[in-house]
């Protein structure tokens, strides 16, 4: 089953919104497997968001995320990374459609409430740099059936 990684970013958490975004996941039908709360060590941070290392807003980007604490979440799904992408909305919240978890509830690209891997690739590599193998459970859900055909 595929994987994504999902940071609530510390702007949801202050804002009180990690319910209103878990919800929205949870509804889309993605399975929770691994979720913890936790500030952001600066080295991991770093390697989180290393591609952008060479960005003009990277410095702000890491200052932003270590801030204050975040939930972090694994989910797996059909299409996983792409459904949670897409449940997410645009990087830039003025571009994000509304029904968007950006699109209703952020307005800047700096304080864009939330993180979801772009890749399949990536959403394996970031769900282990964030969850060791024994904090991820994936298991069978009652309502599967009726949401994985
Ligand atoms: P994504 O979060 O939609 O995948 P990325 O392009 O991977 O977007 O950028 C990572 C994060 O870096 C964004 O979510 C946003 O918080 C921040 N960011 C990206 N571009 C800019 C920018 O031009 N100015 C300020 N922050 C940015
Ligand atoms: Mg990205």
């Amino acid at each position: 089953m595929e994987r994504t990684f999902i940071i609530i970013k510390p702007d949801a958490v202050q804002r009180g919104l990690t319910g209103e975004i878990i919800k929205r996941f949870e509804q889309r039908g993605l399975r929770i497997i691994g979720m913890k709360f936790l500030r952001i060590s600066r080295p991991l941070a770093e390697k989180h968001y290393a591609v952008h290392a060479e960005r003009p807003f990277f410095a702000s980007l890491v200052n932003y995320i270590t801030s204050s604490p975040v939930v972090v979440i694994a989910l797996e799904g059909t299409n996983a990374v792409a459904a949670a992408r897409k449940t997410i909305g645009a990087t830039k919240p003025q571009e994000a459609e509304a029904g968007t978890i950006r699109g209703d509830l952020a307005l800047e690209i700096g304080r864009n409430l939330v993180h979801g891997s772009d890749s399949v690739e990536n959403g394996q590599i970031e769900v282990a740099n964030f969850f060791t193998e024994a904090e991820l459970t994936s298991w069978p859900r009652n309502n599967d059936p009726w949401i994985f055909e």
